[in-house]
């Protein structure tokens, strides 16, 4: 028996195989979990990229598949409609969703535009709070929801500019939402993921540079593989987390916790 038998949950940001949605997403299927996914509207029907990406993944255990655009109040209602006509109650929900423009995301911060920050915040935060606010009404107690969060959140990565800024508002919405969701036994929690090569990292700027510095300064000296991250989410979402509330776990070979490069970092060579 998994970790997961008899457990239902909803999947959204699933874009591809490199996507951590789908790192996470193949340990939940091993542990037995019952699962649906969201992808992005594809804007041509004739040719349904990101639905044959995401089909090509999931075919053989998805309970469903859904477009969503976290923009869209009416794509959300639907699919937690369709979650409730399908698993009746769930017991865990993955956020793994980010976007900014890229006139906005390459910097600088002050001069980001009104609608790229309104743009970046929507779809980076408030689909958090949007996801939390519809999945309390058919999550059971015990539930778990988790978010993906970069440590440029909470301190400057030059080169992730409005992307850090969207990441310290997750981070604190994790916390509140975390404490509103408690009482009704929901926990609510992010994983602080080291850089792994995604389409979405691919847009941030100085990224092959974070990956060196990552194996040079991090304690493990390596950078964190997808399948880490992948364990370490299943293990947020699932009961023997059950006590962890609120927080943001760091998977990133401990890089967060230096202060200084170590004796053996070579730098500038
Ligand atoms: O190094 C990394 N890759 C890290 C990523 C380190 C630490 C954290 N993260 C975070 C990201 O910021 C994000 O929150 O992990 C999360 C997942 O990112 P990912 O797996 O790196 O990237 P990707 O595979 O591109 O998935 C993000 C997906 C989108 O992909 P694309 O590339 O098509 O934009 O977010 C989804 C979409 O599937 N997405 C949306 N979904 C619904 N509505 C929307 C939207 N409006 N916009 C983007």
């Amino acid at each position: 028996m998994g970790m997961f038998t008899g457990k239902k949950g909803l999947v959204f940001g699933i874009a591809n195989d490199h996507s951590i949605a789908w790192a996470i997403t193949q340990q939940l299927r091993d542990e037995g979990a019952e699962m649906a996914f969201t992808h992005l509207p594809d804007k041509d029907p004739e040719r349904p990229r990101m639905e044959r990406r995401l089909r090509k993944l999931v075919d053989d255990f998805d309970k469903f598949i859904m477009p969503c655009d976290v923009q869209n109040d009416d794509d959300l209602d639907a699919v937690f409609a369709k979650a409730k006509e399908e698993f009746g109650e769930i017991d865990f929900l993955l956020h793994s969703i980010a976007y900014a423009p890229m006139d906005d995301l390459k910097g600088p911060v002050h001069g980001v535009s009104r609608d790229g920050f309104k743009l970046s915040m929507e779809i980076s935060c408030y689909s958090l709070i949007s996801l939390c606010h519809r999945a309390r009404d058919i999550m059971k107690p015990g539930g778990s929801i988790l978010t993906l969060t970069y440590l440029g959140g909470e301190k400057v990565i030059p080169g992730y500019n409005v992307m850090g800024v969207c990441k310290a508002a997750l981070e604190s919405t994790t916390e509140y939402l975390a404490h509103e969701l408690g009482t009704e036994g929901i926990r609510v929690n992010a994983l602080s993921a080291g850089p792994l090569k995604t389409l979405s990292s691919s847009a941030v700027g100085e990224f092959d540079q974070m990956v060196k510095l990552y194996s040079a300064f991090s304690p493990l000296r390596r950078n964190v593989t997808p399948e880490e991250v992948g364990k370490a989410g299943a293990w947020l979402l699932s009961d023997m987390a059950s006590g962890v509330v609120g927080e943001t776990l760091h998977v990133d070979s401990g890089y967060h916790i230096m202060g200084a490069p170590p004796h053996d970092a070579k730098i500038g060579e």
